[in-house]
């Protein structure tokens, strides 16, 4: 096989071409260059890649994607519909989702961030005991991320449940189908999104979903900046709707200066790191993957180009 590298975003491409060569010696890995296009690679391995890739290339067959979400990719007017779109499982990333989500769950559930201020005002003062029961944590999604985060929350004793479309059992967790949201969002004190972006979920961090969580809930996007309305959430945490909000993702990255998130202190702000593809675990997984499909074995992760991920 003949396999390009094509990623606007990655600071090291050629590293990335060193480690899939290493890993896959029996075939060809190069880094794409538009500006000597050879037109003949069967595979690409991308993250954000350029827009003439795919005219260049007319005989890619399969795309393996260094990320978890797809929602960019199929996104590009030029992808052709017979390329076979293939995302990244895990990789590394579900225990830094899992590791974020509980950071800002014991800092909320555990007052940290108010013994820090009382630590500025030189104050000893034990707060209140912690209730677990009413720190529900909601995971939306119960995919690879949503199944790890709710495994981890529920291995320290937190009430954890998951919403996805199939409603599928999650080990520690009670499990909520599609038509189930207003249940799963009435027990729910921190809300953290783990879903994929499609047309389905777009927007759904809005005020409706807001309003029917428990009382002082909490936030956590780690998924993907358009599934939140900014304004609504600005709105619930005037309202005291919120108690404030995790965000790692945003409609425009990067959040550009100025931008109110960037100065709420109910808001923490990070910039897309929640879970980074590890090289060496992503390489492993995408040569297992091309040489399963050189031998013509089935392979996971396919992207379901109807349901969008
Ligand atoms: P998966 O495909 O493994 O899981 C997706 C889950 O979402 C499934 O449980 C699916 O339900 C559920 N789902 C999809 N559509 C709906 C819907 N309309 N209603 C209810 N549930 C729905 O994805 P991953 O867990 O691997 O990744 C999830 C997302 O996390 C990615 O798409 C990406 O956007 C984001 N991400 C962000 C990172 C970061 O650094 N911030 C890092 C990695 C991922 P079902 O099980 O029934 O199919
Ligand atoms: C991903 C991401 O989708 O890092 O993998 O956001």
């Amino acid at each position: 096989m003949e396999i390009v590298f094509a990623s606007r975003h990655e600071s090291n491409p050629r590293e990335w071409v060193a480690a899939l060569q290493q890993a896959l010696p029996e075939h060809q890995v190069r880094l794409w260059d538009a500006c000597q296009p050879r037109g003949q690679a069967d595979a690409a391995v991308v993250w954000a890649p350029p827009a003439d890739l795919f005219a260049h290339e007319p005989q890619l067959k399969h795309l393996f994607n260094l990320g978890a979400g797809v929602d960019a990719l199929l996104q590009i007017p030029d992808l052709p519909a017979d390329i076979t779109l293939v995302r990244m499982e895990d990789g590394g990333m579900a225990v830094q989702m899992a590791e974020y989500v509980l950071h800002y769950l014991i800092r909320e559930s555990r007052d940290l961030g108010q013994y820090a201020d009382l630590q500025a005002q030189a104050r000893w003062q034990p707060l209140e005991d912690i209730d677990r029961d009413a720190w529900t944590v909601g995971v939306m999604g119960g995919g690879v991320m949503g199944a790890r985060i709710a495994q981890v929350c529920a291995a320290l004793d937190y009430p954890v449940a998951v919403w996805s479309r199939s409603g599928r059992p999650v080990a520690g967790a009670q499990s909520y189908g599609q038509d189930e949201l207003a249940d799963f969002l009435a027990r729910t004190r921190v809300l953290v999104n783990a879903l994929p972006l499609t047309a389905d979920t777009q927007g759904i961090l809005s005020r409706a979903v807001f309003d029917q969580l428990r009382p002082d809930a909490y936030l956590i996007n780690i998924a993907r900046g358009d599934h939140l309305v900014e304004s609504d959430l600005l709105a619930c945490l005037d309202s005291g709707r919120l108690r404030g909000a995790a965000l790692d993702v945003f409609s425009c990255e990067p959040l550009p200066p100025g931008h109110r998130f960037w100065s709420d202190r109910r808001i923490r702000v990070t910039p897309h790191i929640a879970g980074a593809s590890l090289m060496s675990l992503t390489v492993q997984q995408i040569a297992g993957k091309v040489r399963a499909v050189v031998r013509g074995e089935p392979i996971t992760g396919i992207v379901d180009r109807m349901r969008q991920y």
